[in-house]
């Protein structure tokens, strides 16, 4: 069986990056392509010149270096769409209400991993992606594309995670505008939780949102649902699937809420979410050990703090599905 398949990496090259994306590659050879070879595509803005390529190439060992190209983006997939209000953007940004809020170039890659990346799919029925920071730890020792294809699988990813609440505020309720008749599928999908007066997240939360909804009051008790997601920094999916016209449309709904910017919709719950609400039956998850860097170095956020979100032992991961 043949499958026409590729890995997509997106990357940006900094002197960071750079050393992720060689450890990347290193461990993605290793443990999984250099049996498979598949073609892996590394796409980024324009900022990787001759050097750059011949020094990422230099690191990968013998003819194996043929199955890696790298591809410019186009320049509008990093640019924010016209309907953003970029003075409410700024101000939303600055609030740094979490310390994953992340800026705007955080927000437009999201944005690329639900509006732009089939671009780069035309020749292929399935992609791979993996970030330059996240790092396969173990032997895969199955064709996890030739998985997919015999089993007709639409979605495969590995990490079962909780994301951010604040970060994700309104999704439900979009999704359930769009879908009441799968009220009962969305429900399975968030974890509801409240923030009151007494919450420290409180008042920032009400001038973000007062910010994001042009002055408009909120209630004292402010329902938060976070949503159930596999972590996308590892994702196989059919690129046909993205292509559908109802599943556009969706995404064209998403985007005209602006919230992938004014808040910070992950394109993980957001991948998670509609595929699980048109073709539930077709995600399968993988197991293998991988991690991001998250689970495996602490960072300074944009308020200069430093914070932690490792497991806490070099057994566990931040999977929900391996807590009892
Ligand atoms: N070209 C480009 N790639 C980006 C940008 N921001 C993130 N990425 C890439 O997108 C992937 C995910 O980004 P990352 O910051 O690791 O997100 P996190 O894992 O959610 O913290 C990585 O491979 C990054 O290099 C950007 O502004 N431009
Ligand atoms: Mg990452």
């Amino acid at each position: 069986m043949t499958i026409n398949a590729a890995i997509l990496i997106l990357t940006q090259n900094t002197i960071e990056r750079k050393v992720y994306l060689k450890t990347s590659l290193y461990f993605l050879f290793k443990n999984f392509n250099h049996i498979y070879k598949y073609p892996i595509i590394i796409l980024h803005e324009g900022d990787y010149k001759e050097r750059d390529i011949q020094e990422i190439l230099g690191g990968i060992r013998g003819d194996y270096k043929n199955l890696v190209t790298f591809k410019i983006i186009d320049k509008e997939d990093f640019e924010l769409p016209n309907y953003i209000d970029k003075d409410k953007l700024e101000k939303s940004i600055n609030s740094q209400i979490v310390p994953y809020w992340r800026n705007t170039k955080y927000r437009l890659m999201c944005n690329f991993w639900l509006n732009h990346f089939t671009k780069y799919c035309d020749n292929y029925d399935y992609v791979m992606r993996l970030d330059d920071d996240s790092i396969i730890e173990e032997t895969i020792n199955q064709d996890l594309f030739k998985l997919c294809k015999e089993k007709d699988t639409i979605y495969m990813s590995n990490i079962v995670h909780v994301d951010c609440g604040i970060c994700n505020y309104g999704m439900k309720e979009l999704f359930l505008e769009l879908f009441p008749e799968k009220k009962n599928i969305i429900d399975t999908l968030f974890v509801k939780t409240d923030i009151n007066k007494n919450n420290t997240f409180y008042n920032k939360f009400v001038d973000l949102y007062k910010i994001i909804n042009d002055n408009k009051e909120i209630t004292d008790n402010i329902e938060i649902n976070m949503p159930i997601m596999y972590y996308n920094n590892f994702f196989i999916t059919s690129t046909a699937f993205w292509k559908r016209n109802d599943v556009k449309k969706t995404i064209n709904h998403i985007n005209k809420s602006g919230n992938i910017f004014y808040y910070r919709y992950g394109d993980a719950p957001l991948q998670t979410i509609i595929i699980s609400l048109f073709e539930s039956d077709k995600i399968v998850r993988t197991v293998f050990k991988y991690s991001k860097r998250m689970q495996r170095e602490c960072f300074i956020d944009l308020n200069n703090n430093i914070n932690q979100y490792m497991p806490k032992d070099y057994i566990n991961t931040t999977c929900i599905f391996d807590k009892k």
